[in-house]
């Protein structure tokens, strides 16, 4: 597969590609794709200025049917785009055909949100004068999408954009443009104008760069890393722009002794591992009272050394290889740093058997304390601490001791310990015996500290980010 930019609604190559590997099998290319850089981006911001004025004017019902045609198309394709995602970014298929559909649902959700952005109308103070409060399109939405979701993130954040009457550049993670060149593919197939969804794909440092500072784009939408994301900030608050982010997560799960033993292995083995832990929202603090500690680490234990980790293309294998070499190699440091610090480290190696593809086994670091380094940097990878707490409180303490705070989980039967931690858990979002990764389309995703910055992502909420409001004052 060959992949070119989408700039204007022309397809643009640049002579520089970008030749991406199958984590499973690194020898394996999957596609090569264009390089682009500060010369495609101001192409690219340049047709979405262009197209912005007609797709802003057009009927909503235009641009629902669009993303509900894009919608559909991505279910349709479901299959072929899963096993897609999973060449490039190596979760299983079943994880990566779920992420599709989850694009497919995004579009489909944001067509009817098309149709449903409202106003206020209020009386002035001032006799005979009406209040109006409605919201506009920004303009040219720069999106800049990373490699753990690389079709869900870039729905996610185009198809609120464009349902609002904004036009789009995006730029993939140089690691994983497949999916969001389908995307781009099948929005072009779909019908949208020429301009309104630009992509240009390319490093951080070319291309990325030179979406952020772009004097024409008023808002920048990014999930990324905290350290890429304080910069985009800084950039963004320079010169004004609008900026939305989604960062790390430190996100705790907390085993309180009351907790029914299989939900809480279930939810920490899906938390902790499912995606190969590459999810922003994955447990990597197990947080353990004494009454449950020794049957709940028996039982992890268990399941961490069954877990089967191989080609996910196989239907049996429940995590696949870790995405990248980069990736890979900060995990396995992290391994060697948990041991250092004096936690008990099982599992964590590269898998020597499966030398074709960039596998590791899970690791748990039994013992931890909260001050470890593995305990407060983000991993990104199947890691989790497991920390002892001598009961709620202290559990609950240490869950809210750390610089994020996206999501936050608890295993219990108790509603008083569920009705208290969801009430003082220092997280945007809160799971009672549930993962604390794998969220709902339709309902606001976001966090805390250093996790999250400026308004909502995802369901209604959305429109915050993605249109500006306007009060009028009419005398009538
Ligand atoms: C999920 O847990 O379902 O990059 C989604 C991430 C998050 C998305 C998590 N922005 O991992």
């Amino acid at each position: 597969m060959q992949g070119a930019n989408l700039i204007g609604g022309q397809w643009v190559e640049t002579g520089r590609w970008n030749e991406v590997r199958n984590p499973a099998r690194t020898d394996e290319v999957v596609g090569r794709f264009a390089m682009g850089g500060a010369v495609e981006v101001d192409a690219a911001v340049a047709a979405a200025r262009a197209a912005f004025p007609a797709w802003r004017a057009a009927s909503p019902e235009v641009r629902a049917d669009l993303l509900e045609r894009v919608g559909l198309r991505l279910a349709h394709e479901a299959d072929r785009l899963g096993a897609l995602l999973t060449a490039e970014e190596g979760k299983t298929l079943a994880e990566a055909k779920g992420e599709v559909l989850r694009a497919s649902r995004i579009f489909r959700f944001f067509a009817g949100e098309a149709l449903r952005l409202s106003g206020e109308v209020l009386p002035s103070v001032r006799a005979g004068v009406e209040v109006q409060i409605t919201r506009e399109p920004l303009g040219v939405i720069g999106l800049i999408t990373p490699w753990n979701f690389p079709i869900a993130i870039p729905a996610w954040k185009s198809a609120p954009a464009l349902a609002f009457g904004n036009t789009v550049v995006i730029k993939p993670a140089a690691a994983t443009p497949a999916s969001a060149w389908e995307l781009a593919r099948i929005l072009t197939d779909c019908g949208a104008p020429a301009g309104v969804f630009n992509l240009v794909m390319g490093s951080g440092a070319e291309v990325g760069n030179r979406l952020v500072e772009h004097p024409d784009v008023p808002a920048i939408s990014f999930t990324g890393s905290v350290e890429t994301g304080r910069r985009v900030a800084v950039r963004c608050a320079e010169r004004n722009a609008k900026v939305q982010l989604e960062m790390g997560g430190k996100n705790p799960l907390i085993v309180l002794d009351d907790a029914d033993l299989d939900v809480a292995v279930a939810t920490a083995v899906n938390s902790a591992f499912f995606a190969t832990g590459q999810r922003c929202t994955a447990s990597s603090r197990i947080i353990v009272t004494p009454g449950i500690y020794d049957a709940f680490v028996a039982r992890m234990l268990e399941r961490v050394r069954t877990l089967r980790v191989g080609d996910p293309t196989d239907p049996a294998i429940e995590m696949g290889p870790v995405a990248n070499e980069g990736q890979l190699a900060g995990n396995l440091r992290y391994v060697a740093i948990a041991a250092e610090e004096g936690a008990e480290v099982v599992g964590g190696q590269r898998i020597e058997a499966l030398p074709q593809g960039l596998y590791q086994a899970p690791a748990l670091f039994l013992g931890a304390s909260n001050s470890m380094r593995v305990a407060r940097e983000e991993i990104f990878g199947p890691c989790a601490a497991v920390i002892r707490a001598d009961d709620f409180e202290q559990a609950l303490g240490i869950a809210n001791d750390t610089p994020f705070g996206l999501s936050a989980g608890i295993c219990t039967t108790s509603l008083r310990h569920a009705a208290q931690f969801r009430i003082r858990a220092q997280a945007g979002m809160v799971m009672v015996n549930l993962p604390t990764a794998g969220v709902d389309y339709h309902v606001p995703f976001g966090g805390s500290k250093a996790s999250s910055q400026g308004s909502r992502e995802q369901g209604r909420y959305a429109a915050e980010f993605f249109t500006r409001v306007k009060t009028s004052y009419v005398a009538a």
